[in-house]
């Protein structure tokens, strides 16, 4: 690429400034198109006082930039001024900007067209869920009078589309081209069609922008393979992870011990797992904003609670005796016991021994040892690590959940509103109960054994089967970029 300092114009970056009235949600889009948090978006019309440009950065190169502007304050006004002297100017911009720049009520318009003078391409936001009034065919006239190359954005804040073929028919008058994006719900596949989209508004562009669309896809696949890397980090993690503790002689106090160990195991894994997911969230440029979960989320459950077990990796059957023995060992290895059924996470002989216990009506250690076939090694009880892949499929699957609700959160989007609005926008889970590796292929699974039995066991291969479980795991999470939510977009 040419050093810019040195380049023509035409090789800097794009500027689209965003323009439309106060309070439609111009920053707001601003902020879900540039994938940044720290633009200022607020409920009172007048939050952007002055421009602000904010550049959108890809490998260390600026590939295009966005103005947050005022709203329009006095339209009407600023049309009848701006008509007169287009009439007679080439530039009909500059000629107003420097004619009305000491009015006072004029502060905002002139301060909004700063960007179009100095040449951006502009994006006008309306709040297409309210009618067209005589002020919105004010400033769409004055930005056809620009004569910039532009075009609209309906932004629909309200669930009410009834006015859209109303906005529609005014924007075909004034702009090059129009479409609905929504500041809130737009997901990553929105943002890309609507880049697309910006290349017909001006010829010269096309070139330039259709590199803004190649970059943008190519850091999406390396912000998705991060995510894998983080992903199997954490697997490898979890899976080897174990704790041991002395055992005491008498029962309470080897209850006691059992249940602190399983305790320390449990949190430990869990905060690994927030560790990643906090990563994965970074990746994806959430730096200020905490977004919340959707309230019904499972992603809100404890990681080893049996609902989180049920849904995302274990049949009813296997919840079910994990139930009956206590959701406290869900995952000891009952598979001796119970008909070759294997749970597996924990290698815990003292877990094993407790769910042995509670299914054998609390039969004496040393027949449990007897059972088991085990060296319980007398004082020592020890949790972990993972016999089976059940811990893996939860992780997969939480973490999947995890990088859908990521991915689909606009960045313009600040906090729920209120408990029905936060129904109504909350991310769909299109895992749905099941979790998404029940519709894996067989193929997947093996691969996801054989992995597991790389990384726990043997340590043969790990490279060679971590590279075949990584296509899996991101061949999965592009499919969920390119899936397209019924409820993020109005076709
Ligand atoms: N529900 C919903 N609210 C939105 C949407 N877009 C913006 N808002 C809200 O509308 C209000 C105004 O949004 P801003 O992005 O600050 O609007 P603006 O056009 O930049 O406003 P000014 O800077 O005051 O001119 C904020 O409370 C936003 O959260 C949307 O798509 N859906
Ligand atoms: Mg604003």
């Amino acid at each position: 690429m040419t050093d810019k300092t040195n380049s023509s114009n035409s090789l800097a970056a794009p500027e689209i400034a965003l323009l439309g009235h106060p309070n439609e949600g111009k920053s707001s889009v601003l902020s879900t198109l540039a994938e940044d948090d720290s633009v200022r978006v607020s409920a009172i019309p007048g939050e952007t006082t002055q421009c602000r440009t904010f550049p959108v950065v890809i490998d260390g190169r600026e590939l295009l930039r966005f103005t947050d502007t005022p709203g329009f304050q006095n339209p009407l006004r600023v049309v009848a001024e701006m008509r007169k002297i287009a009439a007679v100017s080439s530039d009909a911009v500059r000629d107003f900007r420097a004619q009305f720049k000491d009015v006072p009520e004029l502060r905002d318009d002139i301060e909004l067209l700063l960007p179009v003078e100095r040449g951006a391409g502009i994006i006008y936001v309306v709040d297409g869920s309210r009618p067209v009034r005589n002020v919105d065919r004010a400033e769409m006239e004055i930005l056809r009078l620009t004569g910039r190359p532009r075009m609209a954005i309906i932004n629909c804040k309200n669930d009410d589309f009834s006015q859209l073929d109303n906005w529609k028919n005014e924007f075909r008058k004034n702009f090059n081209s129009n479409r609905v994006f929504n500041a809130h719900r737009a997901t990553y596949a929105e943002r890309i069609l609507l880049f697309e989209a910006l290349k017909s508004i001006d010829q010269d562009w096309q070139p330039t922008l259709d590199g803004v669309v190649r970059a943008f896809r190519r850091d999406w696949e390396a912000r998705t393979e991060a995510t894998v890397d983080i992903l199997l980090e954490l697997l490898t993690e979890c899976l080897n992870y174990s704790v041991s503790a002395g055992l005491g002689e008498k029962t309470e106090d080897q209850n006691l011990a059992q249940q602190k160990l399983l305790h320390k195991y449990r949190s430990s894994i869990a905060s690994k797992e927030r560790k990643a997911h906090e990563q994965i969230r970074a990746l994806f440029k959430h730096n200020i904003f905490n977004y919340q979960l959707p309230p019904h989320s499972i992603l809100n459950e404890d990681l080893f609670s049996e609902k989180t077990w049920h849904l995302l990796g274990m049949s009813k059957k296997q919840v079910a005796i994990a139930g009956a023995v206590g959701g406290a060992v869900v995952g000891a290895k009952l598979d001796i016991l119970a008909a070759g059924l294997s749970f597996g996470v924990f290698t815990g002989l003292g877990s094993a021994a407790g769910a042995i216990g509670a299914l054998a009506g609390g039969k004496k250690l040393s027949k449990i040892k007897n059972v088991l076939g085990l060296n319980l090694g007398g004082e020592q009880l020890k949790i972990g690590p993972a016999t089976n892949i059940s811990l893996m499929l939860i992780l997969i699957n939480r973490a999947l959940l995890f990088y859908q609700h990521t991915i689909n959160w606009a960045h313009g989007r600040r906090d729920y509103q209120s408990p029905q609005q936060s129904r109504d926008l909350a991310v769909p889970e299109t895992a749905g109960s099941e979790g998404f590796t029940t519709a894996w292929p067989a193929e997947n699974v093996r691969v996801c054994k054989a992995w597991f039995s790389a990384v726990t066991g043997e340590k043969n291969n790990i490279a060679e089967h971590g590279l075949k479980l990584s296509q899996i795991l991101k061949s999965e999470m592009m499919r969920i970029s390119n899936s397209d939510s019924d409820n993020h977009a109005i076709k």
